[in-house]
């Protein structure tokens, strides 16, 4: 039977200051029209780029337990979508997850989190690393930033990078298991200060490009909000040049909502400000296919 909401079951931290992970998914993802079903990873005090100190409470012995109740109740889900991960053990849990809960019908989304800006993020590590580079075959779709594609294939990170060199990435990528690859922040070429997302669909064997625009900030979470866009825009059943344009068009509205205002960037873009626009249909579209 047709289930009247679809369901995403969202493997990510909850981090309770700073909008990132859930606290940005389930919103985005609500206000799309999905039924969130989160299990958490960690349960965090703030996320971890830009505060000191924080609480982290890393819940891996406690999924196992979780997964199985809702393995007894026979849970379906339209997607299972994963992001920021507490333990590379938690990726054995996950595949085991994925196994037991995937079909034919529903689509893998596997944000490797891992870093951003050529670094690794304060809880990650190269085991990390390694274990992302097997968790992704099990994916329909990926989300790397450009940071975390540079790191999944063993690249150095770098300022800047040709569109050819791009699609080779992408395409290697894809080599590794998920049809379609989308790469977010790739530095512009031409213009130090610009970046856009590139993507891949293996079926089809096409690229696809859209360029961003600059603004001199930098927001944490904005990499969990761009992929709850992608997966809120393909289960509504949009092309994947569609779902990049919503999803980069989002971002960009987001982050030009929230630079106005003056206050601490670690506190995320102002989501609340902006949700309502998800309703709207694409009215700008600048993605271009890249020969
Ligand atoms: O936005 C990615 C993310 C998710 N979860 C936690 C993080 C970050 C990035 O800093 O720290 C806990």
């Amino acid at each position: 039977m047709k289930k009247p909401v679809p369901r995403v079951a969202a493997i990510h931290d909850l981090s309770g200051f700073g909008r990132a992970s859930l606290t940005v998914i389930i919103p985005i993802l609500s206000t799309m029209g999905f039924q969130v079903c989160p299990l958490p990873t960690a349960v965090l005090s703030t996320h971890t780029g830009g505060f000191k100190n924080m609480k982290i409470i890393d819940l891996t012995e406690h999924m196992e337990e979780y997964m199985e109740h809702w393995r007894l109740l026979n849970i379906d889900f339209d997607c299972i979508y994963s992001g920021f991960l507490g333990s590379p053990f938690q990726i054995d849990l996950i595949t085991k997850f994925i196994s037991h809960f995937s079909h034919n019908e529903n689509l893998i989304v596997i944000d490797p989190v891992m870093g951003d800006n050529g670094t690794l993020y304060q809880t990650m590590d190269i085991e990390m690393v390694q274990k992302m580079r097997e968790f992704i075959k099990h994916a329909d779709i990926i989300t790397p930033n450009f940071t975390e594609a540079a790191l999944l294939l063993n690249e150095k990170y770098r300022q800047n990078a040709e569109d050819t060199e791009m699609k080779s990435w992408l395409a290697r990528l894809s080599e590794m298991g998920p049809k379609t690859v989308i790469i977010t922040s790739v530095p512009d070429h031409k213009s130090k200060k610009n970046s856009s997302v590139m993507a891949y669909n293996r079926d089809d064997n096409r690229f696809w490009k859209v360029e961003c625009d600059y603004i001199p900030a930098h927001f944490p979470g904005t990499g969990d909000a761009f992929t709850s866009v992608i997966v809120g825009s393909m289960l509504q059943g949009d092309s994947l040049p569609i779902a990049l344009d919503r999803a980069t068009h989002f971002i960009s509205l987001a982050v030009r909502a929230s630079y106005g205002h003056k206050y601490p960037e670690r506190e995320g873009i102002l989501l609340e400000r902006v949700l309502e626009n998800l309703k709207a249909p694409v009215t700008v579209s600048s993605y271009e296919i890249l020969e």
